[in-house]
C-alpha cells in the first residue's frame, strides 16, 4: 500500500498548518509581558478626533526642558487615555493622612474622589489616622476599596507631615509590592472638582505648587542652608513642586519616600528642620531625580485662590481652613 498517497499527504500538511495556527494563538494571547513594554493598543473599534502637532494650546508650555510632559487641560484625550489602560488591567493606590482634627476633611476627600480620582478603575485607598473611629462611612463603586491604618498623634504639625514619607515607604514595602502598579500621595484637606485620571500615570509624577508657578526660582520657597539635605541654592531648581500631591510607579515612589525620610531623619539628628519639612526634601529629590511627568496646577490649587486664565480646571483643591482651629500646634 503506498504510505504517502496524495490524501495522506493532505491529512498531514493540514494538521501541521492548524497546529501552527493554534501555536500562534496561544503565544499572542496567553504571554506575559511586563506592564512597559506592553505595546499599548487602544480599542480598535474607538473613535477620536484626530490629534495634530501644529494646533494646541498656545498659553501655557507642555513639555519640560528634559521632554516631559506638562499636563494641562486641552493636552490630551481622555477617553482615548483611559481605552489603552483599560487594556493593561491596572490598579491604582493613593494614601492620606488624617491626623488629629485633619479628619474632618475625610468625608469631602473621599466622596469627592469616588467621584473624580481614576473613575471605572481599580483604586485602593489607605486613609492613616490616629482616630479610625472618625472615619466615615463612604460608598465605595465596584473595584474600589479603602483601608484605614492606625498611627500615632504627635503634638506637632510637621513631624504629621513630614512623618508621611516613612509610612508611605512601609506601606509599599509590607503591603503594596505586588497589589499596585501606581501609587498617589494626596493632601486630606482637599477636595476633587474634576477629573484625575489616567493623564496622570507615569514613572514619577510631580504636581507644580500653585503658589509659584509663576514666580522666578529665587522666589520658590527652597531650603536654602547649605547644611540641609534638602538644600537648593540660589540660581538651581526647576518647579516648586507640592508636597501635598505626587506619585508615579510603586518602586519610583518607594525610592522617593524612602530618600526623602532618610534625609529628612539624617537633618533631625543635627537639629535641621528644612523650610518645609517633607515639601523642601521632595523638592531637591525632584531637581536631581527629574520627574517622567509633570501635572499642572490644576491637580493641587488653592481654593482662597482666584482662577487665573490658564487655569481652564480646577481636578483637586485645598480647602479653606483655619489652621488655629485644626493644628495641634499652629
Ligand atoms: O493629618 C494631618 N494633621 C495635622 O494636624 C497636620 C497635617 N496633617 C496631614 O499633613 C494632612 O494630610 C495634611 O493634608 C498634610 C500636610 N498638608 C497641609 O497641612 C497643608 N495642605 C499645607
Amino acid at each position: 500500500m503506498n504510505l504517502f498517497n496524495g490524501k495522506t499527504v493532505t491529512v498531514i500538511l493540514l494538521s501541521v498548518l492548524l497546529l501552527g495556527v493554534l501555536y500562534c494563538y496561544m503565544y499572542q494571547s496567553y504571554r506575559v509581558v511586563p506592564l512597559e513594554q506592553e505595546v499599548v493598543r487602544p480599542d480598535s473599534s474607538l473613535k477620536y478626533t484626530q490629534p495634530s502637532i501644529v494646533q494646541g494650546r498656545t498659553d501655557v508650555v507642555t513639555v519640560t526642558p528634559w521632554l516631559a510632559p506638562v499636563v494641562w487641560e486641552g493636552t490630551f484625550n481622555p477617553v482615548l487615555l483611559d481605552s489603552i489602560y483599560k487594556s493593561k488591567n491596572i490598579s491604582i493606590a493613593a494614601t492620606v493622612f488624617a491626623v488629629g482634627k485633619y479628619t474632618m476633611f475625610l468625608k469631602d476627600f473621599l466622596e469627592t474622589a469616588e467621584q473624580h480620582f481614576f473613575v471605572g478603575f481599580r483604586v485602593h485607598i489607605y486613609v492613616f489616622t490616629d482616630r479610625p473611629n472618625e472615619v466615615p462611612q463612604v460608598k465605595l463603586a465596584a473595584g474600589r476599596q479603602l483601608t484605614v491604618r492606625s498611627v500615632p498623634s504627635s503634638k506637632r504639625w510637621q513631624e504629621i507631615s513630614a512623618r508621611r514619607m516613612e509610612l508611605i515607604q512601609t506601606l509599599i514595602e509590607e503591603k503594596l509590592r505586588n497589589h499596585a502598579d501606581y501609587i498617589f500621595c494626596l493632601d486630606v484637606d482637599s477636595k476633587f472638582h474634576g477629573r484625575w485620571g489616567t493623564e496622570s500615570l507615569g514613572g514619577m509624577v510631580a504636581v507644580v505648587h500653585p503658589g509659584y508657578y509663576r514666580d522666578s526660582r529665587s522666589r520658590f520657597p527652597y531650603e536654602r542652608r547649605p547644611k540641609s539635605r534638602a538644600y537648593v541654592a540660589h540660581g538651581e531648581g526647576d518647579f516648586y513642586y507640592c508636597g501635598g500631591a505626587f506619585g508615579g510607579v510603586l518602586h519610583e515612589v518607594h525610592l522617593l519616600a524612602k530618600t526623602c525620610r532618610s534625609n529628612f531623619e539624617a537633618d533631625a539628628k543635627e537639629g535641621i528642620e528644612a523650610a518645609w519639612q517633607e515639601e523642601s526634601h521632595l523638592n531637591r529629590y525632584m531637581w536631581i531625580n527629574k520627574p517622567s511627568k509633570v501635572l499642572s496646577p490644576e491637580y493641587l490649587w488653592q481654593d482662597f485662590k482666584s482662577r487665573n486664565p490658564e487655569i481652564h480646571i480646577i481636578r483637586f483643591s485645598g480647602v479653606v481652613k483655619n489652621y488655629a482651629e485644626i493644628r495641634p500646634n499652629a
